[in-house]
């Protein structure tokens, strides 16, 4: 994230060849059956071969609402952040090559009791909803996008965490041989985040499995990622497989790598720019349109509350 790559949103319509759009399951459904038997495109790709896609579309929870249109799928799609899977915006196909059933994540640190649970037994535990979150990465870039998910706060109900817990910490996936990215030496795999348990019980802190009204194409981070709506984009950790309930904060992926410029803390402000760029604003990932980013990128309301007495911290990095 701090190197300077190319940004998928501004290469002009004419010059975007069909290699960066990801095909949806939607638009290749038709001729799908026989380019997977030719090997052509990975069998997770299809909403009908995860087990997950009878819980599709999921009833909509109108209580988070927009304040500009939704990002529509093709730009969402074509512009993912997936460092496993390269550090360019086109890991669609890359990101594909995951296999994401089996799924097994593991719950442990100050917990009950450490447990194992593979990815649809925990969605038989929790209740589907859709949500219409904005999303703020820190490469001033945004999108508003319907995730499919379940509050956070049911995933901590669900692990019973001792009252020792002051952080959930959640880990990434590591496999070199299926994440081309995994086999650099520079970043310190896996990918790590975490939040503290106030956070994690906030309403809006949102656990994805899925986006668009389907299971979330891999690129996304399926089958499990986080929503933090209020944070830069890189605390929204994705396909975790573990969650850890810990006493001292955990360093972050970011932080390792660059702690001048990426902090715990992230939740968004336009008026703390970052070390090498201005976060007043924001480009829009459909249309290429600037608009002033909002404090806490618009969800104040709910999440302000969470930092009084804090005011020390690095709050805005
Ligand atoms: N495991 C993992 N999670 C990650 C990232 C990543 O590189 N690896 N990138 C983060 C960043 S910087 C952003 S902006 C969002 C992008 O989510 P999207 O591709 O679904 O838009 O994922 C976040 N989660
Ligand atoms: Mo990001």
């Amino acid at each position: 994230m701090h190197i300077r790559t190319k940004r998928g949103w501004e290469i002009p319509e004419s010059q975007a060849t069909p290699e960066h759009i990801f095909l949806s399951r939607r638009a290749i459904l038709g001729a799908g059956a026989g380019l997977i038997g030719a090997g052509m495109l990975p069998e997770a790709a299809f909403a009908d071969t995860d087990p997950s896609a009878g819980l599709y579309p999921a009833k909509r929870n109108e209580r988070y609402t927009l304040d500009r249109p939704m990002t529509p799928e093709a730009s969402a799609s074509s512009v993912n952040n997936y460092y496993e899977f390269g550090t360019n915006y086109d890991v669609g196909r890359a990101a594909a090559k995951l296999k994401t059933r089996p799924w097994t994540i593991t719950i442990d640190g100050l917990v009950e009791k450490p447990m194992q649970v593979g990815i649809d037994d925990l969605l038989k535990a929790v209740t589907l909803e859709e949500r219409l979150y904005r999303h703020r990465c820190v490469e001033a870039w945004s999108m508003a996008v319907p995730w499919t998910g379940f509050p956070m706060k049911a995933l901590v109900d669900y692990a019973k965490p001792l009252g020792s817990a002051k952080y959930v910490r959640f880990e990434t996936f590591l496999d070199r041989a299926v994440a081309p990215g995994q086999n650099g030496r520079f970043y310190p795999w896996p990918y790590v985040e975490a939040i503290t348990m106030a956070e994690a019980n906030n309403e809006l802190a949102f656990m994805v499995t899925g986006i668009y009204g389907q299971p979330a194409p891999n690129q996304f981070g399926a089958p499990l990622r986080v929503a933090l709506p209020w944070k830069y984009g890189f605390k929204s950790s994705k396909a975790v497989v573990k969650v850890s309930f810990v006493e001292t904060r955990p360093k972050s992926f970011w932080e390792v790598v660059q702690g001048a410029e990426y902090g715990f803390w992230a939740n968004v402000n336009p008026q703390v720019p970052h070390p090498r760029w201005s976060q007043a604003t924001e480009k829009d990932i459909a249309t290429g349109e600037r608009r002033p980013t909002l404090l806490y990128n618009g969800y104040g309301e709910y999440v302000a509350g969470l930092y009084t007495g804090l005011e020390k911290e690095k709050l805005f990095m």
